[in-house]
């Protein structure tokens, strides 16, 4: 097994419109960021992800950039981010840039010139396409819901957009789009960087044919039909040999619709392509054929079983992050713990979970605090552009819109995107202006100030298991091992190497539960979310780290 500091180091995943405003503008920015550095030291991880800053028409935020080499003036100027960069590094941190080339913002100067004429030289920097008996070139589906392709009358042309008609897919089979992409890149590797998170990579390679796709899974037409085109290892590779290799940084691609059987091609450690990837597979977990607003259930041995199909395809030779949310998920604790009674038990549970498995662990931020989902009932509190689309086009289709919503508190993205609650005085402490999306209003309840006072809190559990995990390889490097495969309550686990042996017992139920049935006779008992005891009774969600004599 290779080492590097990537796989010891942890991820903090900053939402940066919902981390800390600075100005009063309602809007998180870099020098609110600024301020909270020595929080995030202090918290023990290494490595800051910034999701997109550049300049942008915000359809998805920031997720349609209009300018790579630009920072959005809502978040500040270029020179608050040198700023940043270096307080990061003042503090022995990294920091990783969002990469989004799979689409730029249809407000790109590319895209502007590109929908002029059929003959402009910008043209195929986009996927352009004549339409087909009346309509769009074939049946692809955008992920944000209606056709993937956008007529535009100037030209009688259509253009492919996989996400919103603001983000039209770059045409990665010109090699100029490819040039462009490797000086984006070595501009901020140049400027000192630490590496990207790559939005959507495996997006970027287009089966040519545009055929109609007959897949009626959502999820199948990413995984066989959007992702794992036939030259997207070509261009991976590309970009690492033209930009990434001649600098010590690192690379996480954004998976959707990589599986097992073709992650080692993403991520093999002789295959100059990635570092790791966000495996999305028990992120899609509970998206019916329509996505995540269509609902079908699932339970816990979907999900260890998920991760013991990444831990058996990558090996000793490739490597991912381990996490169970971000900026497109719900909360962890609402999703995969239990938000109301253990909200803090549950929290600390899952913590211990993506903190002991083998991979790089990512923390999105108020995580550590056990933010948990908001419940807005009406729409229009909602800023995300996916769940307006489908709130349109389900209510349409004659969904109930009280039904609609009732997915919203359960999937939609904007749970995770309020904003940050750093004490209880107006507006949780995250502006002193108004927000550009309501404060979750448990806020008086659940915030930072809180649990910094607290010495049993979240957060300090957080800092903890962290300085556990940098003083013990074993839970980096070590082999793992599930001993009760098949229980849907309890997560049995051993983490191993020649020097150590730890033993993991999660109780992910509101039930207690006993460990009778396992020999812990040589096992100390080192860590627990409750009292520490001998006891062989489990409490409700209470997680325990054993260590072999
Ligand atoms: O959240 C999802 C859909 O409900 C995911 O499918 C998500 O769209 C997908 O993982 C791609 O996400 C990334 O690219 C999008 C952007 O909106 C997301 O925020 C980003 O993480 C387009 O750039």
């Amino acid at each position: 097994m290779e080492k590097h500091w990537w796989k010891e180091e942890v991820i903090y995943q900053i939402y940066p419109r919902s981390f800390k405003d600075s100005t009063g503008d309602g809007i998180g920015d870099i020098q609110g960021i600024i301020s909270k550095l020595d929080y995030i030291k202090n918290l023990g991880v290494d490595i800051i992800w910034l999701s997109p800053i550049y300049q942008s028409p915000n359809d998805d935020n920031g997720y349609d950039i209009s300018d790579y080499y630009d920072i959005h003036p809502e978040f500040g100027t270029m020179a608050d981010f040198d700023q940043l960069l270096e307080g990061i590094h003042a503090r022995g941190m990294r920091l990783i840039m969002d990469l989004v080339v799979n689409h730029s913002s249809d407000e790109h100067a590319w895209f502007e010139e590109s929908k002029k004429s059929k003959d402009n030289p910008y043209r195929d920097y986009y996927i352009w396409k004549p339409g087909k008996n009346g309509g769009p070139p074939n049946n692809w589906r955008s992920f944000f819901g209606g056709s993937a392709w956008k007529y535009d009358p100037t030209t009688d042309e259509y253009f492919l957009h996989l996400f919103t008609q603001k983000q039209p897919d770059l045409n990665w089979e010109n090699p100029k789009v490819r040039d462009a992409v490797v000086d984006v890149l070595r501009f901020w590797l140049d400027k000192g960087i630490d590496g990207f998170r790559m939005d959507v990579i495996p997006l970027i390679s287009k089966r040519l044919e545009f055929a109609d796709t007959e897949l009626t899974e959502f999820n199948d037409v990413v995984e066989k039909v959007y992702s794992n085109g036939p030259k997207v290892h070509q261009y991976i590779n590309e970009i690492y040999e033209r930009a990434i290799k001649d600098y010590d940084v690192m690379t996480v691609g954004e998976g959707p619709g990589i599986s097992t059987e073709v992650g080692l091609k993403y991520v093999g450690h002789d295959r100059g392509e990635l570092n790791m990837i966000f495996h999305l597979d028990h992120m899609f977990l509970g998206h019916g054929p329509k996505g995540k607003f269509d609902p079908v259930p699932y339970d816990w041995t979907d999900i260890k079983r998920i991760f013991k199909e990444w831990y058996d395809a990558m090996g000793d030779s490739g490597w991912v992050s381990i996490f169970l949310d971000n900026h497109d998920f719900p909360r962890l604790v609402s999703r995969f713990g239990e938000d109301t009674k253990y909200r803090v038990e549950s929290a600390k549970l899952l913590s211990m979970l993506i903190l002991t498995l083998r991979g790089t662990p990512c923390i999105y931020q108020g995580t550590e605090l056990g933010m948990s989902n908001v419940h807005f009932d009406d729409i229009k509190d909602y800023r995300d552009v996916e769940t307006h689309n489908f709130y349109k086009e389900f209510t349409e289709a004659g969904m109930d819109p009280k039904e609609f919503i009732s997915h919203v508190h359960d999937h939609g993205r904007d749970n995770v995107r309020t904003p940050i609650q750093w004490d209880n005085s107006e507006n949780s402490g995250f502006s002193s202006g108004t927000p550009w999306i309501k404060v979750n209003p448990n806020f008086i309840d659940i915030n930072a100030e809180k649990v910094l006072n607290d010495a049993d809190s979240i957060y300090y559990w957080y800092r903890d298991l962290l300085s556990f995990r940098k003083e013990n390889k074993t839970l980096v490097y070590g082999q793992w091992e599930v001993l009760d495969v098949d229980n849907n309550d309890l997560y049995v686990y051993k983490r191993w190497d020649d020097n150590e042996e730890f033993l993991i017992v999660l109780n992910h139920s509101s039930s207690h539960h006993s460990l009778d049935k396992l020999s812990l006779e040589n096992y100390s008992l080192i860590k627990s979310n409750y009292e520490l005891s001998a006891s062989n009774a489990l409490n409700p969600w209470e997680a325990r780290l054993y260590k072999l004599y």
